[in-house]
């Protein structure tokens, strides 16, 4: 394997849960530990707010601006398809992204305030799709036990439990699921596990392929 290395893509690996279920923490974690070994990672997330449309969710998340629901929906996509051509160059040249949110994010939030999930669906074909969605198990009111939430405008129990539900339709049986309330460690190693495995498919000659897939 190690020899297909230099010519073959990077992994896309997204990580996915409910707020405070672990993500920053286990992807920081991943990256360096993927860098240990030699693989060249590096570390996304979304929203991310360090572009134009990423500064307006941020303002919306915080409650400095409001948004109608539908609007808000398509800007946190808009994010996403401002990053999708840099994105699959990094895959091609090797390096393997370990993505926290994605796709999966953008419709279970935004279906958990009402929108058709359908609808929310729609703006994300065509994106990048995961080569594997790991999804962080911790119920809602775990989550909400941990570190406080910090009063960001969905950082609410009966809020998270709607999303919970969102994240149970959206899941299919090529997601992985790691129990989040295990120690940091535990979840650590398993993450490991899990993408070191994507990894090597990805090396073997695995595809990219787009949403929804
Ligand atoms: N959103 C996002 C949308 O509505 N649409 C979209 O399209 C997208 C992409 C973004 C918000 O926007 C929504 C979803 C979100 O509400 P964010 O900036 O991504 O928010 O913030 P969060 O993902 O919610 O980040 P959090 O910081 O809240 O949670 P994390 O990253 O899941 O958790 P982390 O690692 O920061 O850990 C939280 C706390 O738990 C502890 C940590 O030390 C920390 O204190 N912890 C553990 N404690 C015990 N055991 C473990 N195993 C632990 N792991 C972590
Ligand atoms: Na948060």
């Amino acid at each position: 394997i190690a020899g297909n290395k230099k010519e073959s893509r990077g992994a896309l690996v997204v990580l996915e849960g409910l707020d405070r279920s672990g993500k920053s923490s286990q992807c920081s974690r991943l990256v360096s530990f993927l860098e240990e070994q030699g693989i060249s990672a590096e570390l996304w997330r979304f929203p991310d707010r360090t572009t134009n449309v990423g500064q307006m969710i941020s303002s919306y998340l915080t409650n400095t601006s409001q948004l109608d629901d539908r609007t808000i929906h398509l800007l946190f996509s808009a994010n996403r398809w401002e990053k999708r051509s840099l994105m699959e160059a990094k895959l091609k040249t090797g390096k393997t992204l370990i993505v926290d949110r994605y796709s999966y994010s953008g419709v279970a939030f935004s279906s958990a305030k009402g929108l058709d999930i359908e609808w929310c669906k729609a703006p994300e074909i065509g994106l990048l799709a995961p080569d594997v969605v790991v999804y962080l198990d911790i119920s809602p009111e775990k989550a909400a036990e941990r570190g406080g939430y910090g009063g960001e405008r969905y950082e609410k129990l009966e809020f998270q439990k709607k999303v919970a539900d969102f994240y149970k339709v959206l899941h299919d049986v090529s997601w992985k699921v790691v129990d989040a309330c295990q120690p940091m460690e535990d979840v650590e190693k398993q993450l490991q596990e899990i993408v070191l495995d994507c990894v090597t498919e990805c090396w073997k000659g695995k595809l990219l392929s787009t949403l929804w897939s």
